[in-house]
C-alpha cells in the first residue's frame, strides 16, 4: 500500500494532466465508505429532514431521466467517515507535491453514482470553467471508486497532455452536443483538433484513454484535463467521489456557483476565512 506520493508520479503527472497512484486505501476503509455511500443513497433527494445533517446537494443530473447519474455534492458533511476521506493525509500532501502549495482547503466533493445498467453518461468536459466562483482556479482533484471502475461500468476517459490547452469548455460542449444527437459515448474518438488550436498542437491528434481505477486506488486529475465517463452498461454499481481542493491564492470572485450560499466572505476575498463548509486539509505542509 503506497504511503507517499513519488518524484517520478508526480512528473507523470504533469506529463499527461492524470495519475493513477496505486492502491492507498486499506479494503476495510473503503468497505465502510462503500456502506456509507448506500445508506446516504438509499435515504435519497429528500431523506435529510428534521435538522440533519445532509449533503449540499443531492441530484440527477444530465437531464436524462432513462439514464440518471445521481451527483450528491459534500456528502462529507452527511457522513463523519466521508469527514474522515476528504482530510485522507496521502491525498492532501499529494495535492500539495501536485501544486507546490503547502495550503489546501476542500473546495467541495461531488459523488457521481451511475446505477447498473442504466447509469447514464458525463459528458466530455474540464473542472475548471465549471468553476468561476474562485481563482485562480482549483488545480487538482483526487477521485476515489468505491466500485472497480472499468470502461463496462463507466470508468472515467481522459486526453493525455489536455491540460496543457487552456480553457477549451466551448469546443468540450460542441463535443457533448455531438454526443447528445445519440452517439454513444466512445464514438467520440478520436478528437478533432480544436482549430485554434491547430498550429500548437502540430501533428497532435488528441487522444482519449480509459481510466480504469480499482476500489483503493486513487485517481487525480488536473482541472484543465479533458475528461468524461460514459453510460453504465453493466450489472454493477459505478459509484465514485472526487474530492476538489483550492490553494492558499483561491480568491472569491463572486461569480456564480452551487456553493457561493456558503462562503462567508466578499468578492475579492481569500477564501481561507470563507467558513466551516471549506476546511484546510493541509496546513504549512502538514495534513490537517
Ligand atoms: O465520476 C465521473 O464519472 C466524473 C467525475 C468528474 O467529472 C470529475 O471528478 O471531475
Amino acid at each position: 500500500m503506497q504511503q507517499r506520493i513519488t518524484g517520478a508520479q508526480v512528473e507523470q503527472f504533469n506529463t499527461d494532466g492524470f495519475l493513477n497512484a496505486g492502491k492507498v486505501l486499506a479494503d476495510k476503509f473503503v468497505d465502510g465508505l462503500s456502506a456509507e455511500l448506500d445508506r446516504v443513497i438509499a435515504k435519497g433527494p429528500d431523506g435529510f429532514k428534521g435538522g440533519e445533517r445532509g449533503p449540499v446537494s443531492f441530484t440527477s443530473i444530465g437531464g436524462d431521466r432513462e439514464r440518471p447519474v445521481w451527483q450528491i455534492v459534500d456528502i462529507w458533511m452527511a457522513s463523519p467517515l466521508f469527514e474522515e476521506l476528504i482530510h485522507h493525509s496521502f491525498i492532501s500532501t499529494a495535492i500539495g507535491e501536485m501544486t507546490g502549495s503547502r495550503d489546501l482547503q476542500i473546495w467541495h466533493d461531488q459523488v457521481q453514482y451511475k446505477p447498473p445498467r442504466h447509469g447514464g453518461s458525463t459528458a466530455w468536459h474540464q473542472d475548471a470553467p465549471y468553476w468561476p466562483a474562485i481563482e485562480p482556479m482549483t488545480e487538482v482533484s483526487a477521485w476515489i471508486p468505491f466500485d472497480d471502475a472499468e470502461v463496462e461500468n463507466g470508468c472515467m476517459w481522459m486526453v493525455p497532455g489536455s491540460h496543457r490547452w487552456g480553457d477549451q469548455i466551448d469546443y468540450l460542449h460542441r463535443q457533448r452536443d455531438q454526443h447528445k444527437a445519440g452517439k454513444d459515448f466512445r464514438e467520440l474518438d478520436p478528437f478533432t483538433v480544436p482549430e485554434e488550436y491547430g498550429a500548437a498542437l502540430g501533428t497532435i491528434v488528441p487522444k482519449p484513454v480509459a481510466c480504469p481505477v480499482k476500489k483503493g486506488e486513487i485517481h487525480f486529475h488536473h482541472a484543465l484535463t479533458w475528461h468524461g465517463s460514459p453510460h453504465n452498461h453493466s450489472d454493477r454499481p459505478r459509484r465514485a467521489l472526487a474530492i476538489h481542493l483550492m490553494t492558499s491564492q483561491a480568491v472569491f470572485t463572486g461569480r456564480k456557483h452551487l456553493m457561493v450560499k456558503h462562503i462567508q466572505v466578499q468578492p475579492g476575498e481569500n477564501m481561507g476565512t470563507a467558513g466551516p463548509a471549506f476546511p484546510f486539509v493541509l496546513k504549512d505542509g502538514v495534513p490537517c
